[in-house]
């Protein structure tokens, strides 16, 4: 029997559209299962090579109870993956296929996470402002089409909302520290706000998945929308720390009922996207060196459920 794909095709649409879910084993187009694979993967990366900038400052949190906070932040992270990676499964790909594809610098990951933490102040603006933009973006998430992300997102809201205030925590107590303590969070903020919201993606005529990724519910707001959203929210943030305004062209636009802000050097943002960021060889490299002294670890998790298998089928 021949399979009419127009017709699948346009039932999955109205699926979609009734604001029903697709599990793994519905029929979807190719095109469908491809774009999660991209945009999942893609957002596993980001979690798992999101915990090295801030992995690096463990040891050195200025007090215990900074160091178990940042811990569990980390942790976290490392979970945000595993569910995201374990989404993306169900869609036929398997894990050694995308890590492969992240350590040959295939796969892209979060532009933003090539920027290095050099201050502890950077732990407060990494929380306030990259996991503020990561919730922002995800909180769209929840209600996306695909079932297995749609709920592996609803438990990483709930975590990413807890790193943005341990981060605004961190700012706020440096905001009422010292004068070089207040410094430190300035510089901190003004070197974060631009990959900040670079974070959200090009402009939105130069992204080429928005417009489909709208019509199968992926994307519920555009990059630019987004951004802005961002922004609005930041602002009056930035305003109770007490901080300057990391761009002199931030200002209240009465008539958009928007803030408007300056122009972003979008050439570093392709630069960075491209593999050639501050951080990005010194990230790659740590990945892999995780996955290869990890390889004994992977066997010996093998062996123990090989011998088990074997256990079983003796009984
Ligand atoms: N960095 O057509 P567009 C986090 C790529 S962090 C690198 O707009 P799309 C966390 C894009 O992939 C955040 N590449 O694409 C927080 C595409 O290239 P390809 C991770 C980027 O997919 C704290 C091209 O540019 N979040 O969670 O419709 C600690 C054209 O873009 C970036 C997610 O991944 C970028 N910033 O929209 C730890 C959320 N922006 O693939 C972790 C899920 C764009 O054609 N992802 N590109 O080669 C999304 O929502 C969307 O994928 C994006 C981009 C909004 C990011």
């Amino acid at each position: 029997m021949e399979i009419d794909i127009n017709r699948l095709d346009l039932e999955f649409q109205a699926k979609i559209d009734s604001g029903k879910t697709i599990e793994p084993k519905d029929w979807m187009p190719e095109k469908y299962r491809k774009t999660h694979i991209r945009q999942i993967s893609q957002h596993a990366h980001s979690e798992i090579v999101g915990m090295l900038p801030e992995g690096n400052w463990i040891t050195r949190a200025p007090s215990m109870r900074r160091k178990v906070t940042l811990l569990a932040k980390v942790q976290d992270e490392g979970g945000h993956g595993l569910y995201l990676y374990s989404a993306c499964e169900t869609l036929g790909i398997s894990r050694d296929e995308l890590f492969e594809q992240l350590h040959s610098g295939k796969a892209k990951y979060s532009s933003i996470f090539n920027y290095p933490a050099v201050t502890w102040a950077d732990m407060g603006a990494v929380g306030w402002l990259v996991d503020g933009a990561a919730i922002m973006n995800q909180v769209m998430l929840t209600r996306t089409s695909f079932g297995p992300y749609a709920r592996a997102m609803v438990r990483i809201c709930k975590e990413e909302s807890f790193h943005q205030r341990q981060g605004f925590e961190i700012m706020l107590s440096l905001c009422n520290g010292t004068a070089v303590q207040k410094h430190m969070a300035q510089e901190s903020l003004n070197r974060w706000w631009w990959p900040s919201l670079m974070m959200f993606g090009p402009r939105d005529e130069e992204s080429t998945h928005t417009e489909q990724a709208i019509k199968w519910k992926i994307k519920l707001k555009t990059n630019d929308e987004l951004r802005q959203q961002f922004v609005d929210q930041t602002v009056p943030q930035i305003e109770l720390l007490g901080l300057e305004l990391p761009d002199p062209a931030i200002k209240w636009n009465e008539e958009r009922g928007h803030y408007d802000f300056g122009a972003i050097d979008w050439d570093e943002f392709w630069r960075v996207v491209g593999g050639n960021g501050p951080c990005n060889r010194e990230r790659l490299s740590a990945r892999k060196e995780a996955w290869e002294k990890g390889a004994w670890v992977r066997e010996a998790a093998l062996a123990y459920a090989e011998k088990q298998e074997s256990l079983r089928e003796a009984v």
